[in-house]
């Protein structure tokens, strides 16, 4: 039997993904990892049996401790114990659904013990797609993509050339404020943000997709994934979250993927590939459906989508400090700290204070990502 090992266990992508492992029923989890929530991470090493599991904070062992009493279970914690759980001998695949950017060193650190990747964690190909992509060619590892747009550009590149692509097309939802203009988002509340109309994702993302820096993020991630420029990835509204994606060819002619909203569907594809496997999604009824629609992206009242594709066009360590600064601005507008509005103008900010950094090592990353928390942290 195959085994995974889990990055991310208790959050949205990683309990979906259990359901996946749960109705399958020939995967073996080998090992977890959670940040936070022990309690369910107790329940999902009850379930599932791995033989390693690690929790974020070294205090929050004790409480793992008894609650696992009697499970035969080794414990371990933090950043280490996260790359002990990335490189554990028994995975053959690591799905790594971890947010924001620690999820790179045990993204490397499983490349090199040659598991295969499935990636939920677009930050680490967004700061390291550079490291990332030539590692894992390197070391003869799959990455297959997590993310239910990447996942439908894989799907429509399916036995076709990458030399005859001409454009990926990405699709957004639009979040809940497409059509409004920047004026009208000045006293959005939290509430109104985290109420996101078609998926149902962990909060940091759903900020983000309501802000479109998640599919400037989106768009960092398929040109690493897909190697291809970012000017060569086109952003497209449809609304229903219907098309999950396409690729259009150099002779006009475009594959999309379509589907009811569903991340199990891509986790599945990503653990299977390439096989599908039966899954008892909603299924699209076109007659009920009656119609699919198509916007341009408003770059001006989204200014983050714009700024995406001038950190990847500046290169180096410059989307690390897009990233960054949207990871300390949306956890700090979570807190309600700060205005909705000062997301965007943070991240512009960070962009334009950093050193520019070409090529940077996973040192130089990690110091860009501290020095803009220090930015940040001193103006907001
Ligand atoms: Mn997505």
């Amino acid at each position: 039997m195959r085994g995974i090992s889990l990055l991310g266990s208790t959050g949205s992508i990683g309990t979906q993904t259990l359901d996946v492992v749960r109705r399958n029923n020939d995967i073996k989890v080998v090992a977890l990892a959670a940040g936070t929530r022990v309690k369910e991470l107790a329940d999902q090493v009850r379930e599932f049996k791995p033989e390693l599991v690690c929790v974020g904070k070294e205090e929050l062992v004790p409480e793992l401790k008894v609650l696992l009493g009697d499970m035969d279970v080794r414990i371990v914690y933090g950043e280490e114990g996260l790359v002990e759980v990335a490189t554990i001998a028994s995975a053959d695949i690591v799905l790594t659904a971890v947010v924001g950017m620690m999820g790179i060193i045990p993204t490397i650190e499983a490349i090199k013990a040659h598991k295969d990747i499935a990636l939920a964690n677009k930050e680490t190909l967004v700061t390291a797609g550079h490291i990332i992509m030539k590692l894992a060619k390197e070391c003869n590892v799959n990455i297959y993509p997590v993310d239910s747009e990447h996942s439908a550009i894989f799907q429509s590149l399916n036995g076709e050339y990458h030399r005859e692509v001409d454009k990926i097309l990405l699709t957004a939802s639009g979040g809940p404020f497409r059509g409004k203009k920047r004026e009208e988002l000045v006293n959005v509340t939290l509430e109104d943000a985290l109420n996101h109309p078609n998926w149902s994702m962990g909060k940091k993302i759903t900020i983000d997709s309501s802000t479109m820096v998640n599919k400037g993020l989106e768009v960092m991630e398929a040109q690493w994934l897909f190697d291809v420029p970012s000017s060569k990835v086109q952003v497209i509204i449809q609304p229903q979250s219907i098309i999950h994606s396409m690729v259009e060819f150099v002779d006009g002619g475009i594959m999309a993927q379509l589907g009811s909203p569903d991340m199990r569907l891509p986790i599945q594809y990503a653990l299977y590939y390439p096989h599908r496997r039966e899954l008892n999604t909603k299924r699209l009824d076109f007659y009920e459906l009656g119609s699919i629609t198509f916007e341009k992206p408003d770059f001006d009242t989204f200014k983050g989508l714009r700024l995406a594709y001038d950190a990847s066009d500046r290169g180096g360590n410059i989307p690390t400090a897009f990233n960054a600064a949207n990871e300390l601005a949306v956890a700090k507008f979570l807190d309600r700290k700060i205005k909705y509005l000062d997301i965007p103008d943070i991240i512009e900010y960070s962009m334009n204070e950093t050193v520019f950094i070409d090529n940077p090592s996973v040192d130089e990353i990690l110091a860009t990502e501290k020095s803009v928390y220090e930015l940040v942290e001193s103006r907001w």
